[in-house]
Formats: C-alpha cells, sequence, structure tokens
C-alpha cells in the first residue's frame, strides 16, 4: 500500500469516490473514511453511487456520520477528465455502474472478476475494505477523528458479521487501532434499530417456507426485496443450528434474487452458486457469501416446481465440491 503514490495520482483533479450501486454500511464507511483522508492530504472529493440506498443500517449511517454521499442523477456535470477512485467494489463488476469519469484508483477486498489497469490498484483479500481505509490513516499517521473511526468499525464489523466471517489478521490490528477512537454510544446507536417492518415480513415469509436438506437450508422470499435485506434473511437461515450452507432468493418481477451463505471452507458459496445456477442464471462471490440471479424467462422454464430445481441444483454442487463434508 503506498498511500502517497495515491495522493500524488489524484491532487489537482476533480476526484469521485464511488461505492458500489447500493451501497451497504462498509462502501459507505470505506467511502468516508478515504473522503477524511485524501482532504487531510489536499485532495477534495465527492461520494457518489448510482441505485439507492436501500438497506436501512445504510441510510442511517448518512445522518449518524454525517456523510455526504451523492447520487448520480445529481452530479450532471462528471467529465471524461474527471478522476474516480472506486472503493469495495471495481470496475466491470456487476454491481457497479460504469460512470463517465475514469477509474484510476481501486481500493477494494473483493476477488478480481474481469480485471482493470488502473493507476493505482489495492486489491487485498481482507474482512472489510474499511479495514483497508484505516490502515492509510495507520500507517501514514494521518490524524483519526471519532466520526471516521465509528463509521469505520461499523463496516468493519458489518461486513466480518460482528468478527466471525473473513476476519484476517490486519482486520483485528485495525479494530485495535481503531479502538481508542470510536464513540461506543454512536456504535450502540447504530445497533440498536436495525429493522423496518418490511424486513420483518422478509424474515417471516423465509421462516414459512424453510426447506432444509442435511445441512443445507433453502428459503424462498415470495416478494421483491432489496438485495441487502435478502442477504441479512441468508445470515438468518445460517444462523439456525442444522443449516451449514444457507440459500436464499427474493422473487422479483425480473427474477430470482440469491444470497448464499456458507460457514464450511470445504463449500465455497461463490464457486456453489456459480455451478449450481450454470446456464439458467448467474452467480459468484466469496467463499462464504455470494450472489446470483436467474432472469424471468428462465425461471419460467423451471416450470412451477422450480424450487425443486433449484434444490437438486444447490445440493449437487454441494455435494461435488464438499466430497468428504456433505453426506
Ligand atoms: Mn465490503
Amino acid at each position: 500500500m503506498e498511500w502517497n503514490k495515491l495522493i500524488e495520482i489524484l491532487k489537482g483533479h476533480t476526484v469521485y469516490i464511488q461505492t458500489h450501486n447500493f451501497p451497504d454500511p462498509d462502501a459507505m464507511a470505506s467511502a468516508l473514511g478515504l473522503q477524511v483522508f485524501l482532504r487531510h492530504h489536499g485532495v477534495e472529493s465527492t461520494i457518489c453511487y448510482d441505485g439507492k440506498i436501500e438497506k436501512l443500517s445504510a441510510k442511517r449511517m448518512i445522518e449518524v456520520f454525517n456523510i455526504d454521499i451523492r447520487n448520480i442523477a445529481d452530479i450532471p456535470n462528471m467529465t471524461q477528465k474527471d478522476y474516480i477512485v472506486t472503493v469495495d467494489s471495481q470496475k466491470y463488476n456487476a454491481n457497479i455502474t460504469d460512470f463517465i469519469g475514469e477509474e484510476v484508483a481501486c481500493i477494494d477486498h473483493h476477488p478480481t472478476i474481469i480485471p482493470c489497469e488502473y493507476l493505482y490498484k489495492d486489491i487485498r483479500m481482507v474482512g472489510a475494505c474499511a479495514t483497508l481505509i484505516a490502515q492509510y490513516f495507520k500507517e501514514s499517521q494521518t490524524p483519526m477523528d471519532v466520526n471516521t473511526a465509528t463509521a469505520l468499525m461499523y463496516g468493519l464489523r458489518i461486513d466480518t458479521n460482528s468478527f466471525s466471517r473473513g476476519v484476517t489478521k490486519l482486520d483485528i490490528e485495525i479494530f485495535e487501532y481503531l479502538y481508542d477512537f470510536v464513540d461506543a454510544e454512536k456504535l450502540s446507536k447504530m445497533d440498536n434499530s436495525t429493522m423496518e417492518l418490511k424486513d420483518l415480513q422478509a424474515y417471516g415469509a423465509a421462516i414459512e417456507d424453510i426447506r432444509i436438506f442435511d445441512n443445507l437450508g433453502f428459503a424462498e422470499i415470495p416478494f421483491d426485496c432489496p438485495d441487502a435485506l435478502i442477504a441479512m434473511v441468508s445470515d438468518f437461515i445460517l444462523n439456525l443450528d442444522v443449516v451449514e450452507f444457507s440459500v436464499v432468493y427474493a422473487n422479483r418481477e425480473d427474477g430470482l434474487k440469491f444470497s448464499v451463505r456458507s460457514e464450511l471452507n470445504t463449500l465455497d458459496a461463490g464457486q456453489i452458486i456459480a455451478e449450481a445456477l450454470q446456464d439458467i442464471g448467474t452467480g459468484g462471490g466469496h467463499p462464504s457469501m455470494a450472489g446470483g440471479f436467474i432472469p424471468v424467462d428462465h425461471v419460467e422454464k423451471l416450470g412451477y416446481l422450480y424450487n425443486h430445481e433449484i434444490e437438486r441444483r444447490f445440493v449437487a454442487a454441494c455435494r461435488e465440491k464438499g466430497k468428504s463434508e456433505f453426506k
């Protein structure tokens, strides 16, 4: 990580920090952190995104941490000469719109799907993008403020599911670093109202529908709901003692939207969903968390018993991957 090289590249340019579409807490914390970091080093920037901020926790972050994040619709004057730094995402990914500005830098913690040449690239597999951003402050001895530290800690906690998912030594080191600056009351404020009524309805529908085969749990949410909520329900199903791999999908007008979770090293969620949805849709992601989609015309081809076909495909893919674990 060469933080001074990043500053050199961006200096004198109009700079945008772009999150993936439908930003989540880690993306928002990372964007805020990078903006504050750059400002300390004389680079002003604007945080932007496409899509919607759907998740309650992300919406509340804007108020609690005073984040100035702008929808692309409100940035009519971006030009080809402007510089973009993507955080928590990479150019060409399906979850990020290619804006007119030039993507010169990328800071992310996801595996690269389609490689892209940047002037500056910092892609490392850690628990949260917030960890990488916090490390910029630490290494460069840039002053850390309470608000930024608390937001970064929140992003780190959410992406690692409270330090239980994808945690690396660097995440722990950054936890210790941020700990001294964090406003505990602000953090618990974020913890104490995390659910809206429609969230509860999605949980309710998934609980009604849950189907379990050995250590695999399946549930359909029979109505449209945001990606982030499907992911939360998938985490929730994984909490069941007998479930070690969860597959939750929401039925949308344009198709089925999936969120998959795995707590077994032998069952790589990203690989399994890619294989299970092969020919009928798309899927991919991390070993412990992944997503996917089957477009509606393919769902129709699966017939009214599409649930059985989905189960069959995931069971087959899990058997194939996790030969030793899965009976
Ligand atoms: Mn992230």
